[in-house]
């Protein structure tokens, strides 16, 4: 999350077969540098009011993780289409275990609907593809492959936040060393919460003084729901549909130059309100005219010219602060929508 290029989820990257493609000749940073460059964190970490002890545990003894480095270079590189993601993660299994989750964690939902302003569909729709319903568990020790990535040239200024964030997560005890799990790139818990996003958007939904979106439903719910909240989410909308789009429409709308969310590189076609769309021809994708609601939407073609066209309204935009790309945030609307049924 909050990662400007899109990261595949680990759901989708085992469907697609490609997490067991490493390269052997993965350079990773002399031992000896890693070392220096270690004991620079730890005296920038004590000038953050970081604790020493903290300090002193969580970076014991912690080395370049080789993996780690291997799998941050053997990021697919083929180009995924809409329809090919979407094969893989809007299974008819991942459908009916988010509406079995629905009945389930109910009254759970529901409070957190009403706390926050988010419809439970699209809290269940980011947790199945996050982490499958929290079913897939990221076990890599969090702290040595952040320092692992921050130390590596690549992204360090990046990661080197996202290190000190996890840092801070020990100090102000919201969990400890031992049980500071996270993806091989940091993303953390059933909601794949980086570290820095966690400490702003995390919470503690059934009060028990700890933000644990590792185990406790409630706050892995109330965490993504504050998330999408706290980035403009309305609760009386949705994300958008898909859409028929008038023969030559897209030529006339100029380049697609608008920033789909705040900080993100991924960009859309001008916004315009529906009744505009609606004049221009777009119509739902059976045909029937465009609601009639007075709101802006954006037009999206993620696939290029050959592909399906969106209108996307302002809670796409929350979806893609999330994780910046429409491959994704189109995915999460529509495992939404299926799961609503
Ligand atoms: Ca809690």
């Amino acid at each position: 999350m909050l990662s400007a290029r899109f990261r595949l989820t680990i759901t989708a990257m085992a469907a697609l077969g490609v997490l067991t493609c490493v390269s052997p000749n993965a350079a990773v940073g002399a031992e000896k540098n890693f070392e220096v460059w270690l004991e620079g964190v730890r005296v920038e970490a004590l000038k953050r009011g970081i604790k020493k002890e903290i300090v002193a545990e969580a970076l014991a003894g912690i080395t370049p993780v080789r993996r780690v480095i291997e799998r941050d270079r053997n990021q697919p590189e083929f180009k995924l289409t809409m329809a090919r993601y979407q094969k893989h993660v809007i299974t008819p299994r991942n459908i009916a275990v988010g509406r079995k989750k629905a009945k389930i964690y109910s009254k759970l939902l529901s409070g957190v609907a009403a706390r926050y302003g988010v419809q439970p569909r699209f809290i269940l729709a980011i947790w199945g593809i996050e982490t499958r319903y929290g079913a897939i568990k990221a076990n890599v020790p969090l702290i040595p492959s952040l320092a692992t990535l921050a130390f590596d040239a690549r992204r360090s200024t990046y990661f080197r936040k996202q290190l000190f964030a996890a840092l801070e997560m020990l100090n102000r005890g919201h969990i400890d060393i031992k049980s500071l799990f996270g993806s091989w790139a940091g993303a953390m818990g059933q909601p794949q919460f980086m570290p820095s996003s966690y400490l702003a958007f995390a919470q503690d939904f059934d009060g028990d003084g700890r933000r644990d979106i590792w185990k406790n439903e409630g706050d892995v719910f109330a965490s993504i729901a504050n998330y999408l909240a706290k980035h403009g989410w309305r609760s009386d909308m949705t994300w958008g549909r898909a859409v028929k789009v008038a023969p030559g429409l897209i030529a006339g709308l100029g380049q697609p130059d608008r920033r789909a969310a705040p900080g993100c590189r991924a960009t859309t076609y001008p916004q315009k309100l529906l009744s505009q769309w609606q004049e221009l021809g777009v119509r739902k994708i059976d045909g029937s005219n465009l609601p009639t609601r007075v709101i802006k939407a954006a037009l999206i073609r993620p696939d290029g010219d050959q592909g399906d066209a969106y209108l996307v309204y302002r809670n796409y935009a929350a979806i893609m602060a999330y994780n910046c790309a429409h491959l994704y945030a189109v995915t999460v609307g529509t495992l939404a929508d299926r799961i609503k049924g």
